[in-house]
């Protein structure tokens, strides 16, 4: 850079002994530069209804931008700063769709439902990503996981005006809501009502799939028939109507509780629900709860329950929910048990027969590989939990009522396994959830307990609730 002035190119000598200029008094601040807060501001813009300070006062400005982002953090569950830190950028930059997440937004008024459960929608035009017959079949999908929950019907018709007009669109649309070229906004959809009520209009800019590349079309629309019916966003990062956009797979999508809750508080139940079995999000601090697996990663632990796992900081207040598939589309959307080798910077995730091998987050080349692989007999169909050891170099893998020992040095099973876990660790129980290691300690958990360990005197110190791992 280079100073255009002679006041400024005084201003930096002056400064030379310095080694950064800080943008405000506040430490964490420093890292975004004056772009990153335009990219902050429009985003509490389009989804915090932040006013534009047509008075340009910088002080008073500053203040409604930390408000808004005091909004925002709460709603997406963050540590609530008001101050742009680098977790709440990370979520800006994550693609979403365009309705906004607060209820009081006027740009779209809100508890509006539809008078009628007879429903029109059209597909006014095409995305040229995918065949016609597959963006028919992803939009019938859509509307179906509405209907199998509500008295709702939806009937598609090729000509004049639906109550839901779908549409492709790019940039300035012809709604006042211009899109924003590639990821960023994905789709907005209006609530219930007249005219342009229950439209859904998709960015043309996305690249729209039926699987896990660019946008899973099936996915984001059925998200957006959600606004359509009158549905809000949710807080719950499990719910098809949380604004993140995060791919679930591509088979099997059931529509999870917290959504239909919600649409049947608008429309009540339907006559016969195919798959009544609504998947509910994990609760930290059940007092209930148990895990599926846990691991450490770079120093961050990992821990896994149904098709989330809890990202869990030191320097973190809250543990942050998300879902596996959203991290990894290809990995299974349940863990079974899992394990940081410390020295080769590896973790192991392990279902059924197969087994994951991370570097960070990056799923290593050449996996899946199979149980046997590592020694274990073909009979072995799954494992329940494993740990390694770091002071033995031993990896210790759980499954029924016993377990192995594994030699990481030179990549084989111990002799004399398997053996039973009641006898060589008393007390906690025949079988074991899930384990994680930490100062010389083992902590094992078996349903809504865990077990703390001593390796040195092999023996339990402590039981706590399984719940405690999250400080509850
Ligand atoms: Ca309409
Ligand atoms: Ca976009
Ligand atoms: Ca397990
Ligand atoms: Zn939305
Ligand atoms: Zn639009």
């Amino acid at each position: 850079m280079h100073p255009t002035s002679a006041a400024s190119f005084f201003l930096l000598l002056g400064l030379s002994g310095c080694f950064k200029l800080p943008l405000s008094d506040e430490d964490d601040s420093d890292e975004f530069k004056k772009e990153d807060f335009a990219f902050a501001e429009r985003y509490l813009k389009t989804h915090y209804n932040l006013k534009s300070n047509p008075s340009g006062l910088l002080k008073k400005s500053a203040d409604s931008m930390a408000s808004k982002l005091r909004e925002m953090q709460a709603f997406f569950g963050l540590e609530v700063t008001g101050k742009l830190d680098e977790e709440t950028f990370e979520l800006m930059q994550e693609p979403r769709c365009g309705v906004p997440d607060v209820g009081e937004y006027n740009f779209f008024p809100r508890k509006l439902k539809w008078s009628q459960n007879n429903l029109t929608y059209r597909i006014v035009n095409y995305t040229p990503d995918l065949p016609k017959a597959e963006v028919d079949k992803a939009f019938k999908k859509a509307f179906k996981v509405w209907s199998d929950v509500t008295p709702l019907n939806f009937t598609r018709i090729r000509s004049g005006t639906a109550d839901i007009m779908i549409s492709f669109g790019r940039r300035e649309h012809g709604d006042f809501y211009p899109f924003d070229g590639p990821s960023g906004l994905l789709a907005h959809a209006f609530p219930p009502g007249p005219k342009v009520g229950g439209d859904a209009h998709f960015d043309e800019d996305e690249l729209w799939s039926t699987d896990a590349k660019g946008y899973n079309l099936f996915l984001v629309a059925a998200h957006e028939f959600g606004h359509s019916l009158g549905l809000e966003h949710s807080r719950d990062p499990g719910a098809l109507m949380y604004p993140v956009y995060t791919y679930t797979g591509n088979t099997g999508f059931v529509l999870p509780d917290d959504d239909v809750q919600g649409i049947q508080t608008l429309y009540g139940k339907g006559e016969y629900d195919p798959h009544p079995d609504h998947p509910k999000t994990p609760e930290k601090c059940d007092k209930n709860l148990t895990l599926d697996a846990i691991t450490d990663l770079r120093g961050e632990t990992m821990i896994f329950k149904d098709r989330f796992f809890w990202r869990l900081h030191p320097q973190m207040v809250e543990a942050e929910l998300v879902q596996i598939k959203s991290f990894w589309p290809e990995m299974p959307a349940k863990i079974d048990a899992a394990y940081e080798h410390p020295t080769n910077d590896h973790v192991l995730l392990f279902r059924g027969k197969k087994f994951w091998a991370l570097k960070g987050y990056d799923i290593v080349e050449g996996y899946p590989k199979k149980l046997y692989e590592l020694g274990f007999p073909r009979s072995v169909k799954t494992i329940d939990a494993a740990v390694h050891i770091s002071d033995t170099g031993k990896t210790l893998f759980f499954t029924g009522e016993t377990y192995w020992s594994y030699d990481e040095q030179n990549q084989v099973m111990d002799k004399g396994y398997p053996r039973i876990i009641e006898e060589d660790f008393p007390g906690i129980g025949n079988r074991v959830d899930a384990a994680y290691q930490k100062n010389g300690y083992i902590y094992f958990f078996n349903g809504p307990l865990q077990f703390e360990y001593s390796i040195w005197s092999e023996r339990i110190l402590r039981v706590l609730n399984t719940n405690s791992i999250f400080f509850c």
